[in-house]
């Protein structure tokens, strides 16, 4: 009876192992669909990622854009003010260039590479009474000198010592 009861306890276990057997296909499917979900939602969100960081990418660089023009004007305005540089050499040909085009704000340098002194001076020769700032006075080979340039116009000047060589700086 015992035994008949343990083979008859036994058959039951059997069954509910076999019920349990039975519902594990179901774990199974849970988990074959948990694992699914699992690699669907690792490919979405890698393609979400992929996504994000393609669209990163831009994102950033339209902020480093948008961070760019906000520093660009800065640097640009401050620049213009400050840091826009433009040189007229002196050669024994003249300046050059004859004519400069800039705008208003820019530090014009004149080198003098002609050999021989040499003066900027504003126009007329010889009254230099067009524009008094332009009355840099002399300088000798390998010297500089500078003026910034702040109202647009049209400024002629000339070396004083060889009236011949001429030039216009136009500020815009
Ligand atoms: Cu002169």
């Amino acid at each position: 009876m015992t035994l008949s009861c343990d083979l008859f306890k036994i058959k039951p276990m059997d069954q509910g192992n076999q019920d349990s057997y039975g519902k594990r296909p179901l774990w199974q499917w849970v988990v074959i669909y948990g694992v699914i979900g699992l690699i669907v939602y690792g490919l979405v969100y890698y393609f979400v990622l992929s996504k994000r960081g393609v669209y990163n990418t831009p994102s950033t660089t339209t902020p480093t854009e948008t961070v760019a023009p906000t520093t660009s004007p800065e640097a640009t305005s401050s620049g213009v003010e400050t840091l826009q540089e433009e040189t007229v050499i002196l050669t024994t040909n003249g300046f050059a260039p004859a004519t400069l085009t800039i705008k208003a704000g820019t530090k014009v340098t004149w080198s003098n590479r002609g050999g021989a002194n040499a003066t900027v001076n504003s126009s007329p020769h010889p009254a230099h009474t067009d524009y008094p700032p332009l009355n840099l006075g002399s300088f000798s080979q390998g010297e500089t000198l500078s003026l910034t340039f702040d109202k647009p116009g049209t400024y002629k000047y000339h070396n004083h010592l060889s009236p011949s060589q001429t030039g216009t700086i136009v500020v815009e």
